[in-house]
C-alpha cells in the first residue's frame, strides 16, 4: 500500500535526504487523504458489457473539489460493485485521476459499480455481465440434412449483443425433438466467435432448440432431402416502447437459400401471436418479452429466431444529443497532436427523464461511455492534417438514444 508520504519524498527527497524519510514514517501513518465535503466524482466504464469469468472493464473515475479544481494527487477513492470485484478496490488519484479494473466472475445480470471518496463524494455505473449482455440468438447445422438411413450434422449456435458482437463464455443448451445430441443436455460454452457447438445423430426429420435464459432459437435437420432452412430475420419499431403503444414488426429481409418462404409465426412473449411477414402488436403491461419469429419454407422446413424487447411502463420521449463545444487547453482554435481536447455535451437533454450514459466515439477507433458529458480526448500518431468524425450518442433512463455528429480538424502543431 502506498501512502501520500512517498510523494513527499520523492518530490524532497533530494534536498532534505535523510531528514524526510521521518515525516515519510509519520505521514504513513495518518488518516487516508480524501475528498473534501461537496466534491464531485465521475465515472466511466468501458466496454459497457463483458463476459463472464474474468471479462475484463476499465472503471476510470474524474474527481473535482468543490470549487472545480482536480482532486490533489493521493486522494483515496474505494470502489464496490454488486457483482464482479474492482481491482483493485481502493486507489489514489493521479492527476485528478484514478484507473481501476472491473472484473466478472461466475454470475450474469447488471453489476452496478459504486465509487467513494470522502464524505459525499460518489459515482456509479452500470455494466452488463455475461448473459444480461445477450440479445440475439441463432442456431443451424452443416448440412442442414442427414441422409436417408440417418446420419450426424454439427449443430452451431451464435449468441451476441443487441449491436451484433459476438459474446464469449455463455452457456448454451441444446436439445432436439428425436435422435441423439453429444452434449446430452450438458451446457456448452459459446467461444471467442460467440459460437457454442453441438453434435446430432439422427435418422428422421429433427427441430434443434438452442436456449439461453429465456432466448430461444430451432432449427430444422430435414431427413433424406437437401434442402436448406429459411433464414429468420426481423427488425421492430420503436425499440423501447411503451405499455399501451402499438409496435410494428417486419420480416422482409428473410429468405431461403434455396426456395421461398410460405410462412412467418410469431409468438410475442406475452401470450400474443400473429402470421405474416409484417405484423403489429400492443404489449399491455412493461417487462421484458421474447419475441420469437419462426419461418417456413416451400419444403416444410422450419427455422426460429428470438430476441428481447424492453417494454416500459410509460411512453419515453428519446433523449436529444447535442455536443455544446469542444475546448482545448491553448485557446487558439487549432487542435494540435497530443492535444487534451476537452468534449462537451452538457446541452445534450431528455424532455421526459434523465440522460444516463454519454457515448463519444472519436473516430479514431476509440471510444469511451461515461456517465458524465464532459470527457477528454487526445489525438495522437497525426502527420499532417486529419479530419475525424466525432459521434456522440446518449442514452436516457429508459433505454432510448440519440446522436450528433461533429467534423474535427487535427494537425501536427
Ligand atoms: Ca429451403
Ligand atoms: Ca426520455
Amino acid at each position: 500500500m502506498t501512502c501520500t508520504g512517498h510523494l513527499i519524498r520523492n518530490r524532497w527527497g533530494i534536498l532534505f535526504g535523510s531528514v524526510l524519510l521521518v515525516g515519510t514514517w509519520t505521514a504513513c501513518g495518518q488518516v487516508d487523504m480524501t475528498a473534501p465535503t461537496g466534491s464531485t466524482l465521475q465515472i466511466v466504464v468501458h466496454p459497457d458489457w463483458v463476459p463472464l469469468h474474468g471479462g475484463r472493464a476499465t472503471v476510470t473515475v474524474i474527481g473535482y473539489r468543490p470549487n472545480g479544481a482536480p482532486l490533489p494527487d493521493g486522494t483515496v477513492v474505494t470502489f464496490t460493485a454488486t457483482l464482479g470485484r474492482v481491482e483493485p478496490a481502493r486507489a489514489e488519484t493521479r492527476d485528478g485521476q484514478v484507473q481501476v479494473v472491473f472484473i466478472s466472475g461466475a454470475e450474469s445480470g447488471t453489476a452496478v459499480i459504486q465509487a467513494r471518496s470522502g464524505p459525499d463524494a460518489t459515482a456509479e455505473a452500470q455494466i452488463l455481465v455475461g448473459t444480461a449482455a445477450v440479445g440475439t440468438l441463432e442456431v443451424f447445422t452443416e448440412p442442414g440434412f442427414v441422409p436417408f438411413g440417418g446420419g450426424t450434422v454439427r449443430v452451431i449456435a451464435r449468441v451476441m449483443t443487441r449491436d451484433g458482437t459476438p459474446i464469449p463464455r455463455i452457456p448454451v443448451v441444446f436439445s432436439a425433438d428425436a435422435g441423439q445430441l453429444a452434449s446430452n443436455g450438458r451446457p456448452q460454452q459459446t467461444n471467442a466467435r460467440g459460437e457454442a457447438y453441438d453434435t446430432l445423430t439422427t435418422n428422421q426429420q429433427t427441430n434443434v432448440t438452442a436456449s439461453v435464459g429465456t432466448l430461444t432459437a430451432t432449427v430444422t435437420v430435414g431427413y433424406g432431402i437437401d434442402n436448406q432452412p429459411p433464414i429468420p430475420i426481423f427488425t421492430f419499431s420503436p425499440l423501447n416502447p411503451a405499455a399501451g403503444q402499438r409496435v410494428f414488426f417486419n420480416a422482409w429481409s428473410s429468405y431461403d437459400p434455396d426456395g421461398f418462404i410460405k410462412r412467418y409465426d410469431w409468438d410475442f412473449g406475452d401470450g400474443g401471436r400473429a402470421s405474416g411477414p409484417q405484423v403489429s402488436h400492443t404489449y399491455r403491461a412493461a417487462g421484458l418479452y421474447t419475441v420469437v419469429l419462426r419461418v417456413t419454407d416451400d419444403r416444410g422446413w422450419q427455422r426460429a429466431a428470438s430476441t428481447q424487447i424492453n417494454v416500459t411502463s410509460v411512453a419515453n420521449i428519446p433523449p436529444v444529443a447535442i455536443i455544446t463545444e469542444i475546448r482545448e487547453q491553448i485557446e487558439d482554435d487549432v487542435f494540435c497532436e497530443g492535444e487534451q481536447l476537452t468534449f462537451d455535451a452538457t446541452g445534450s437533454y431528455d424532455p421526459d427523464g434523465s440522460i444516463i450514459s454519454y457515448r463519444f466515439d472519436f473516430g479514431d477507433n476509440s471510444s469511451i461511455i461515461s456517465s458524465s458529458p464532459v470527457v477528454q480526448h487526445t489525438y495522437s500518431g497525426i502527420t499532417d492534417t486529419q479530419t475525424f468524425f466525432v459521434v456522440l450518442t446518449v442514452k436516457d433512463n429508459l433505454g432510448a438514444t440519440d446522436s450528433d455528429t461533429v467534423t474535427i480538424q487535427v494537425q501536427k502543431c
